[in-house]
Parts: C-alpha cells; structure tokens; sequence
C-alpha cells in the first residue's frame, strides 16, 4: 500500500560530505541514498522513491573530493548508490528497477512484459541520443550547433513515441518510469535559452509535455531552478566544481 503521508525524508547531510568525513550513523531498518544534490542519475532513483512515498536517508557527496565512505561502496565512487540493511546497490537503472520490485506501489512500469520491454527501449533511445548531446550542448551554453542538432533529432524520437502513446505522459495519465528516468536531463534543458527556443519552436508537443511534468506533484517535490543549476553548471565550465551554495 503507498504510504501516501510520508513526507519526512529525512535529510542526514544538509552539506556534501567529503574525504576524512565519517558516514553519519542509520537508524535501524533504514533506507539509504548516497547522492550529490545536482547529479541527474541520482534524482532518478529520489523521484521513484518520492512516488512510492518512501522514506529515506540521504548522504550527499563531494564528488572532487570523495569521501572515503562512497569508495568503499562503488569501486568508481559514483553517486547513486542505494543501500538497504547492509546490501549496496549501484547504477540508476537498477537501483530504479529493484526500487520498483521492493515497493511496488504505485507500480512504475506496465504489467505486460512486452509493453515494459518497450518502456526499456524508450528508455534506451534516449540515454544513447540525448544524453551524450545534451552534456555536449550544456557545456558550450547551448552555442554547439552540431550537439543542438544532435539533442534535437534524439527529442524528436522522444516526442514521437510520446504521441504514439497518445497520453499525457508515457505512463498514462501518471508519469511512470520513463517519465521519471528521462526527466532529471529534459529539467536541466531550461539552463540554456537557445535550445529551449529550439524546443519551443521545434517540438511545442515536448514542450507543453515538460510544463506537465514540472506541475507533477513528485516532479515538483525535487525540482531545482533554471539559476541553480546555471550556478552548478558554472563548475563545467571554471573546473571549479561548488556543491554547497
Ligand atoms: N551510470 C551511472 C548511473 O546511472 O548511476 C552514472 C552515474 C554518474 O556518472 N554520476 C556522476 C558521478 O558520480 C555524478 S552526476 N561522478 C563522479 C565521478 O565520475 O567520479
């Protein structure tokens, strides 16, 4: 049954933690997320784990300077990494995946295995054609003509399966996985005015598809504004990477 009052996620590191910093200590039988508060791939599993009303701990990390308790957990020390009653998981995707099987209210994926096969391959499409231009387009400002074009032709499919869907989001009348796993990328697309214009002109369905998800209650729950992430995105640019500001 969704836990539909469980607000309180309980936020252990207000600040990311760094090299020499000890791992706050858990509560018993808690739920934990190694994150950093501007990492894409870990706003995955926090919009599934908001959607499914589950309360967490999360442990924000300084990437520049890892602390030693992320290295233990990933051999890469990457962010995120999930972990439960001592078992660690790694990779968005999975994370997400088990996230679903261990608390599956509301489920996130069609029943059908055939329709999730589909979901998967949406899913698929958009981290091989979006995702490398749209790190490309961000960190020229959106000037890059080869990456906008690259970035607009991988939307185009998005937007098209979109329509084929003939629903609000690709979930239906509720976003579902897809929705919530492309949507921390197609958030930080508003940093640049060119390719939202692009957008706006180009694929105003994708367009009028982002406004609904922005109004979603779990989407609105985590979002961070346009100046935020130009202040992080600022770190891309200088080398100089600031989590806490
Ligand atoms: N494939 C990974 C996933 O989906 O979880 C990618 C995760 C990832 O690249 N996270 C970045 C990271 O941890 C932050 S946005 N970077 C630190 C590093 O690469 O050392």
């Amino acid at each position: 049954h969704r836990q539909e009052h469980s607000v309180a996620t309980a936020i252990m590191s207000e600040k990311h933690l760094e090299a020499g910093q000890p791992l706050p200590a858990l509560k018993d039988g808690s739920v934990r997320l190694f994150s950093m508060k501007y990492c894409p791939f870990a706003q995955r599993p926090r919009l599934v784990l908001k959607a499914k009303g589950i309360d967490y701990e999360e442990i924000n990390c300084n990437l520049k300077n890892k602390p030693e308790f992320l290295l233990e957990r990933h051999p890469d020390g990457k962010v995120p990494v999930f972990e439960h009653n001592g078992k660690v998981v790694i990779e968005s995707n999975v994370i997400c995946d088990l996230l679903d099987e261990v608390y599956p209210n509301p489920p996130l994926y069609p029943k059908d295995p055939f329709e999730k096969a589909k979901d998967k391959i949406v899913m698929e499409t958009y981290s091989s054609k979006v995702i490398p231009a749209f790190y490309q387009a961000i960190r020229s400002g959106g000037q890059n003509e080869e990456a906008a074009t690259k970035l607009l032709a991988g939307l185009t499919l998005f937007d098209a399966e979109l329509k084929k869907r003939g629903t609000p989001f690709f979930g239906g009348q509720q976003p579902n996985m897809v929705d919530f796993n492309t949507w921390p990328f197609n958030e930080r697309l508003a940093v640049s005015d060119p390719l939202m214009d692009l957008i706006k002109a180009k694929l105003p369905d994708l367009d009028a598809y982002f406004q609904r998800m922005v109004a979603n209650p779990t989407v609105k729950a985590i979002i961070n504004s346009k100046e935020i992430y130009l202040k992080f995105f600022e770190g891309y640019v200088t080398g100089n990477y600031q989590y806490d500001f």
